[in-house]
C-alpha cells in the first residue's frame, strides 16, 4: 500500500510539475534525462514512474569553473527591509544565529561561526528561475545532513521549513519563507549556503545563509535564513501551503526540475 502512495504522490508532482516546467521554457530543461524519457511516448508510464522514485537520490548536474556565469544576478529580496536585518547585517552578521527547532530531540542554535567550523562541500550548479533567466554558481556551504545529525529529527519529522528575514508586505505582516521534505533535507547536494563564487555571500544573494537544493528552481532556494523548523505536516505552519510564492501565486510546492 505505501508503494501504491508513492507511486500516486509522485504521479501528481510529475503532472503539477510538468505544468509549471511548460512555462519555463523547454530549452532549460534538456539537460535533464528523465523529464526528456517522461515526455516521450516510449516509455510505459509505470517504468517512468519508477524511473522517479528511483531519481530522489540522483545529482543534480554540477559544472566547471569554465561554465560558471560571470555574474550571479540577484532576484525577489535584494537587501530586507526590517531594522532587525540591518541591524545584524551592519555587524557582519557577529549577532546573527540560526535556530534549528520543532521535532527534533536536541534544538541548538549555532552562530555562523559554528556553521562554518562544520563540514563544508562545494558544487558549481545552475540555478533555474521561473520568471525565465538561469546562471550557473559555485556554491560553497555546510550540508544539510550535517547540522540534521546534530538535532536528530524525531522520526515523525516530515519536512523541513526555512523562516526568512525578509518581509513581503509593507506592513511587515508576511515573511518569505520555503520548505522541503525529508529526502531533499539529506540530499548530499543540499546544503546551507554562506559562499558564492569563492567570496563571502552577498547580501543580494541572501547573506549570511541561503539554501541551496539544487534539484529544485529558483523560488525554493531561500535567501536570509533566520530559523529552520522540522514539522509533521506543513499545514501545521498555519494557513500555508509550504512557501511564500506557494501561497500567493499558486506556484508548485514541489519545484523538481
Ligand atoms: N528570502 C527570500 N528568498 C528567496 C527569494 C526572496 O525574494 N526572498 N526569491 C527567490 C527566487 S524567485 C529566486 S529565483 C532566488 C534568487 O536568488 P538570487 O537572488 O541569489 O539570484 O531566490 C529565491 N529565494
Ligand atoms: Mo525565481
Amino acid at each position: 500500500m505505501a508503494h501504491q502512495t508513492d507511486r500516486r504522490r509522485f504521479l501528481a508532482r510529475l503532472l503539477a510539475g510538468a505544468g509549471t516546467l511548460a512555462l519555463v521554457g523547454c530549452d532549460k530543461l534538456s539537460n535533464s534525462e528523465w523529464f526528456t524519457n517522461v515526455l516521450s511516448t516510449g516509455g510505459s508510464l509505470s517504468k517512468n514512474v519508477h524511473r522517479l522514485i528511483s531519481a530522489r537520490k540522483s545529482m543534480a548536474q554540477e559544472f566547471s569553473e569554465a561554465d560558471m556565469s560571470p555574474n550571479f544576478r540577484s532576484n525577489g529580496t535584494s537587501l530586507p527591509s526590517s531594522a532587525e536585518y540591518q541591524a545584524l547585517a551592519k555587524d557582519n552578521f557577529r549577532d546573527w544565529a540560526l535556530t534549528i527547532d520543532g521535532l527534533v530531540e536536541k534544538p541548538i542554535t549555532l552562530t555562523l561561526t559554528q556553521i562554518q567550523a562544520l563540514p563544508s562541500r562545494t558544487q558549481i550548479t545552475r540555478h533555474d528561475c521561473v520568471e525565465g533567466w538561469s546562471a550557473i554558481g559555485k556554491w560553497t556551504g555546510t550540508p544539510l545532513h550535517e547540522v540534521l545529525a546534530l538535532v536528530k529529527p524525531l522520526p515523525q519529522a516530515h519536512f523541513a521549513v526555512f523562516y526568512c528575514a525578509d518581509p513581503m508586505q509593507d506592513d511587515g505582516s508576511q515573511k518569505y519563507y520555503e520548505s522541503i521534505d525529508m529526502d531533499d533535507a539529506y540530499h548530499a547536494q543540499t546544503m546551507l549556503a554562506y559562499k558564492l563564487n569563492d567570496e563571502t555571500l552577498p547580501i543580494k544573494n541572501g547573506a549570511p545563509i541561503r539554501l541551496r537544493v539544487e534539484r529544485q528552481l529558483g523560488y525554493k532556494q531561500a535567501k536570509y535564513i533566520m530559523r529552520l523548523a522540522l514539522v509533521e505536516k506543513l499545514d501545521h505552519i498555519g494557513e500555508g501551503k509550504g512557501g511564500y510564492w506557494e501561497d500567493s501565486a499558486g506556484y508548485e510546492w514541489y519545484a523538481g526540475i
